[in-house]
């Protein structure tokens, strides 16, 4: 086992990932910029090294201060959490360089995974049900009006670069095509500096459902069931839950299994996510995360495993110790994402906060940085806790966030928090009935 663990992340998840440190007898290293001298993860680390001013590109993302910092403090291995340089496949191959491992996939995979047309070849070998669509890259018109007759309309065009929403146009016609494929592709060339596109079917009501993986790259493999990430806006997932309320065991089971042995398949290492859009009992392949991600904390819950934990194991080399049978899925779990913005406009609401009281009892879990007198920098994510609920079923788990979000406290800035009592008091939110678009239709009417 590691002897210490240097998190090349902050805020909430890289407490997250020093819980799990402190839990094995692993020493952990924390990494900081300039603002974040008096964060939470700097205090409770045993070590922390400054690696740079605020702006993220010159902290967080600076791989050179990174690693120099992973030498320094002789650290064996590099948790890269979530966003900044986790599904960055040339930091994955200079932590290697310089003798420490990373915890995560190899760089050829996270590179694979990392190009959307690249990507969705691997899923068709690896025989994962995608969306039906061209055949690789779009290069000329005259290809994309073929591919256009061929899939029908609506469609939608995708940069392969792209991610996060960013980098698509919708065709509704055949007409409309040529102009929608110009701006995908100035648009991508722009934003990612590559302006390879490819074409989808359209899906026009879909649900977000996520299946959450951990591999040994030895091809063991296991699942911990699906995430309803539906919830979004701009997409930016806003509550998720687990399992989803569409699916029924029988499905889960199915594409349980069928992501396991694809993934085995590939001798995938390390935690991972599969993306599926759902329609009319139907999943579709749409991009893989190659990390941990934010919302992993609902499916701890319902499989009572510490995939953190399971995810460092498994990269000292470490075959995966649990068996999918012994997996019992056990009631229903909720995360609201809460973020220090004004609950109506989303104006980022940064601050110190002058009163803290985090909600507890049984089912209750806060994950977040925050602690009374804390400054929460203008510089990174809006982020500032996720509070994730389990109960022993959908109804329980409900009532149980309801009165934890009643008890929560953050004093001194806005948060998202009476947002999310406003969603779950909402009939097609208790329903479990909603798709991708149903938070921004909600709130465009309130
Ligand atoms: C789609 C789609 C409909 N049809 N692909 C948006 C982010 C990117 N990961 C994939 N996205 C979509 N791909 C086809 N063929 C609709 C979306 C989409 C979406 C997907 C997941 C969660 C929220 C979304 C919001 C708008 C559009």
């Amino acid at each position: 086992m590691f002897d210490k663990v240097l998190i090349a992340n902050r805020g909430e998840i890289a407490l997250r990932i020093h819980r799990a440190c402190k839990e094995m007898g692993i020493q952990t290293v924390a990494v900081h910029s300039t603002a974040d001298a008096d964060a939470m993860h700097v205090r409770l680390a045993d070590e922390a090294v400054c690696i740079g001013p605020p702006p993220p590109k010159d902290s967080y993302l600076n791989m050179a201060a990174i690693l120099s910092a992973a030498n320094v403090t002789g650290a064996d291995a590099v948790h890269p959490g979530v966003g900044f340089l986790a599904e960055n496949a040339d930091f994955a191959e200079m932590v290697e360089e310089h003798g420490h491992v990373f915890i995560g996939p190899t760089p050829d995979h996270i590179r694979v995974m990392g190009d959307k047309i690249a990507a969705k070849e691997k899923a068709i070998e690896i025989g994962i049900p995608v969306v039906p669509g061209s055949d690789g890259g779009i290069e000329t018109d005259a290809e994309a009006i073929a591919v256009g007759r061929d899939i029908g309309f609506p469609l939608i065009i995708k940069a392969a670069a792209g991610g996060g929403g960013r980098g698509m146009k919708v065709a509704n016609s055949l007409e409309e095509l040529p102009e929608a494929l110009a701006l995908c592709r100035a648009e991508a060339k722009a934003a990612f500096g590559d302006d390879a596109v490819y074409m989808e079917r359209y899906l026009g009501h879909p649900r977000h459902i996520e299946v959450q993986v951990l591999a040994d790259g030895m091809g063991g493999c296991i699942h911990l069931g699906e995430r309803d990430c539906s919830l979004q806006r701009r997409h930016q997932k806003v509550v998720e839950e687990a399992p989803s309320p569409a699916l029924n065991d029988i499905e889960r089971d199915r594409i349980g299994s069928v992501v396991t042995s694809a993934l085995s398949k590939m001798k995938y290492r390390s935690a991972g996510t599969i993306e599926f859009l759902y329609e009319d009992g139907e999943f579709f392949f749409i991009e893989m995360n190659t990390r941990l991600q934010v919302e992993h904390p609902i499916s701890e819950m319902i499989c009572g495993i510490d995939l953190v934990r399971e995810q460092i194991r498994v990269a000292t080399g470490m075959p995966v110790r649990i068996q999918q049978e012994d997996i019992v899925f056990s009631g229903h779990s909720i995360e609201c994402r809460v973020t220090a913005e004004d609950p109506e406009t989303f104006a980022p609401s940064p601050g110190r906060i002058t009163d803290y009281h985090a909600p507890g009892g049984l089912g209750v879990r806060v994950d977040s940085h925050l602690y009374s007198g804390y400054s929460i920098p203008p510089f990174y994510d809006s982020l500032v806790s996720k509070l994730v609920v389990h109960g022993a079923n959908r109804n329980e788990c409900l009532m149980r966030l309801r009165r934890a979000l009643e008890e929560y406290v953050i004093g001194g800035i806005k948060t998202t928090i009476p947002l999310h009592e406003q969603i779950i008091s909402e009939q097609a939110f208790i329903n479990g009935d909603y798709d991708i678009h149903w938070l921004e239709k909600w709130m465009g009417l309130k």
